[in-house]
């Protein structure tokens, strides 16, 4: 329960160290006001700002302050809203609904949705790769390589690929290893950037990067994990989304049981925290998201 509230502290960290540079950001893109509109719409304050934690709680373990990593805690959430604002629309999962309220396309119209998730994620290389947010270019080359390795072709695109296409219509057994090998593309590779962010600012030895990146796989994968189970037993005014959303053949509860998902659940939350053994007490506030994430209701 501490870990709990530890976490949830942490997220309103972020989120209030956040906001305020999303917010100077997206005031600079004002030429085109329905779409400063619609960026501004789909970067509210309404998620838990996760990534953005992440992002924070890994410069934790180098001593590396928040001022320093915010920008890169706006970018991730940036990308992170693009990936929704585009999941959503009509030609991928066609939802009408996102953190409690309309999804973007709903909100304004299909081509608007389009470009928002365009323009976030075109601002996201725009300011990691600007001196006032990031002064030292090494570290922005190597945030821009991780970024662009961990969402495009042979990341997260790649994920949505398979969920969309590789996976419709089949009525035979899944394979689980397939399952997991989407998820950790899908939603687990932008989170495993988040977790290694640090390690770019830190200047972190090879080790270290395999650690973080080991903490962030099954991260990714307690978090898609239990999305599942929110999807199949959570409470949709809790989650801001319908419930019953993810194709059954997808769900890991469909396909494990609940028994197995949460004793699986159970073996990643001890691998991950393994994978931070080597941080020590500097590790805190991620063992804390571990934890909550396990258990999370929302
Ligand atoms: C369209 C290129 C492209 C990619 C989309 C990430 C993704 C790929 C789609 C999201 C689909 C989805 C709902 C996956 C489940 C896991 C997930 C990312 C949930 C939403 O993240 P939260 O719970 O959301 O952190 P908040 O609102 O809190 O930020």
């Amino acid at each position: 329960m501490i870990e709990s509230k530890l976490a949830l502290d942490h997220f309103m960290a972020a989120k209030v160290t956040t906001l305020p540079i999303i917010d100077e950001i997206l005031t600079q893109q004002s030429v085109d006001l329905k779409l400063q509109s619609a960026m501004r719409y789909s970067l509210g304050d309404e998620g838990k700002f996760f990534r953005a934690s992440l992002v924070l709680a890994s410069g934790e373990l180098y001593g590396i302050s928040h001022d320093r990593m915010v920008s890169v805690a706006a970018v991730a959430e940036m990308v992170h809203a693009y990936s929704l604002v585009h999941d959503d629309l009509p030609a991928m999962d066609n939802a009408d609904q996102r953190r409690g309220k309309p999804s973007c396309w709903k909100k304004y119209d299909e081509a608007t949705a389009i470009l928002t998730g365009d323009a976030l994620l075109t601002l996201a290389f725009e300011v990691l790769t600007n001196p006032a947010y990031i002064p030292d270019a090494k570290i922005s080359v190597q945030l821009v390589r991780s970024l662009s390795q961990a969402i495009g072709p042979n990341g997260m695109i790649a994920g949505q690929m398979m969920d969309l296409f590789d996976f419709q219509g089949n009525q035979g057994p899944v394979d689980l290893s397939a399952v997991e090998q989407l998820q950790l593309l899908k939603t687990g590779r932008l989170i495993q950037f988040c977790c290694q962010a640090g390690a770019i600012f830190g200047g972190a030895i090879d080790a270290e990067h395999k650690d973080l990146s080991e903490y962030g796989k099954y991260l990714g994968l307690i978090f898609q994990m239990t999305d599942d189970l929110l999807d199949l037993i959570g409470k949709s005014e809790d989650i801001g989304k319908p419930t019953n959303q993810t194709p059954a053949q997808l769900n890991f509860v469909n396909l494990l049981g609940e028994f197995n998902t949460r004793k699986l659940l159970h073996e990643l939350q001890l691998k991950a925290s393994a994978s931070l053994h080597h941080f020590g007490k500097k590790a805190f506030a991620l063992q804390a998201i571990v934890d909550w994430t396990v258990q999370r209701k929302f």
